[in-house]
């Protein structure tokens, strides 16, 4: 909290600061929820943000691909006459006028408007709030389909590249620099197995069968904030991750999260599969409105692309585990080790439903 003290006061805050709340939830940024004392008793809230470096090696190619989302997603919800002050978020700028400060130390850190009158959740809690925020996310890639997608920076390099995501995994068990591979045997082997999998997506992508398109591809369930009144999806945050990419991995990522039975990190395994209602839920709601872009390819991976980026994640923090927990924050020990199988868990499962996933598609298409 020490170093707050020092960036507050460069951001155009309204209002008296009260006290901030770290919040623990994110694997990679630190995040602060700021209060502020304002006129006519009203209470002010931000979220202000330390963007991590090592993960992100240019922050400032982050803000920029942040700002021109942002301000394109303004302007298509002015033109609808929604609301741009809920329906997107809006970076605070600095005292000097600037979309982010960078401190002496060259850290980089930005502030935003906190939405209020919603919230996230970490698990669906009313399977309408998944139908929602699956019609939330394809609204997020319709609005943002006539931006130009090369005009992005890619801020991590090959994001969801999951054939490159599994020779760095193979790299890491080669090197065991920390001695836990001989422990995971069974999740290395269950790895290896689904090598072909991993190429799926990229070769459609790289043989100009499925479209390159604007895409978040972080699509949790918490970077969705849920209104309080409606229940619905109002607006994706967490921008950090938009690139170049395919909305398949925007669907995968939302089910591998939100469709589970458990928490990402559930230490038993027996609480853990694939809720089939809830992919409906969301299936529904994402088509609702992506089936206007869709190509049939697409649509024909979309149950795919659930199990193929539940895979690539476990095997991301696998891969981690074996690292020793250089990227995602972890909690305890053995942290990232529990995430990984909750994936396996998960990717299993969904291999003895992928049939069952695709009917359900299908007939989503057909609503
Ligand atoms: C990270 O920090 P968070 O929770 O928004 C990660 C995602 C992973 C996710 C797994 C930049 O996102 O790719 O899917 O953890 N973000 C980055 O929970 O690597
Ligand atoms: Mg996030």
């Amino acid at each position: 909290m020490e170093r707050l003290a020092n960036v507050i006061h460069q951001f155009a805050f309204e209002g008296e600061y009260l006290d901030a709340e770290v919040c623990t939830f994110g694997h990679i940024n630190d995040t602060f929820v700021l209060r502020f004392q304002q006129p006519e008793n009203k209470m002010g809230r931000y979220i202000l943000q330390y963007i991590n470096k090592h993960v992100f090696e240019e922050p400032a190619e982050v803000m920029a691909n942040i700002q021109a989302v942002t301000s394109h997603l303004r302007s298509r919800i002015e033109e609808a006459g929604g609301d741009p002050e809920r329906e997107t978020i809006n970076l605070v700028p600095t005292q000097d006028g600037k979309p982010y400060y960078v401190s002496p130390e060259g850290d980089y850190w930005r502030a935003y408007y906190f939405i209020e009158g919603a919230r996230t959740y970490q698990s669906v809690e009313n399977p309408k709030h998944f139908y929602h925020a699956g019609r939330a996310f394809g609204q997020f890639q319709k609005l943002l389909s006539d931006f130009p997608a090369h005009s992005l920076y890619e801020t991590i390099e090959q994001f969801h590249d999951t054939r490159k995501r599994y020779s760095d995994f193979l790299e890491a068990v080669e090197a065991d620099r920390h001695n836990r591979a001989g422990d995971v045997q069974r999740e290395i082997e269950f790895v290896k197995a689904r090598k072909a999998d991993t190429g799926v997506i990229v070769d459609l992508i790289a043989a100009g069968e499925i479209p390159v398109r604007v895409t978040h591809n972080d699509t949790k369930l918490d970077n969705i904030m849920i209104d309080d009144a409606t229940g619905e999806g109002i607006c994706v945050i967490d921008l950090d991750t938009v690139m170049p990419g395919s909305a398949l991995y925007d669907f995968g990522d939302s089910i591998r999260f939100g469709a589970s039975s458990a928490l990402e990190d559930e230490p038993d395994l027996s609480k853990v599969w694939l809720d089939m209602e809830l992919f409906a839920e969301f299936t529904k709601g994402y088509l609702g409105i992506a089936r206007e872009f869709l190509t049939d390819t697409e649509v024909d991976h979309l149950a795919f692309s659930a199990k193929l980026l539940t895979l690539e994640c476990g095997m991301r923090f696998l891969t981690d585990h074996l690292n020793g927990d250089e990227y995602f924050r972890i909690h305890r020990p053995n942290h990232n080790l529990d995430r990984a199988r909750t994936q396996f868990k998960l990717v299993a499962d969904m291999e003895g439903k992928m049939e069952q996933l695709e009917a359900m598609v299908r007939a989503a298409l057909e609503e």
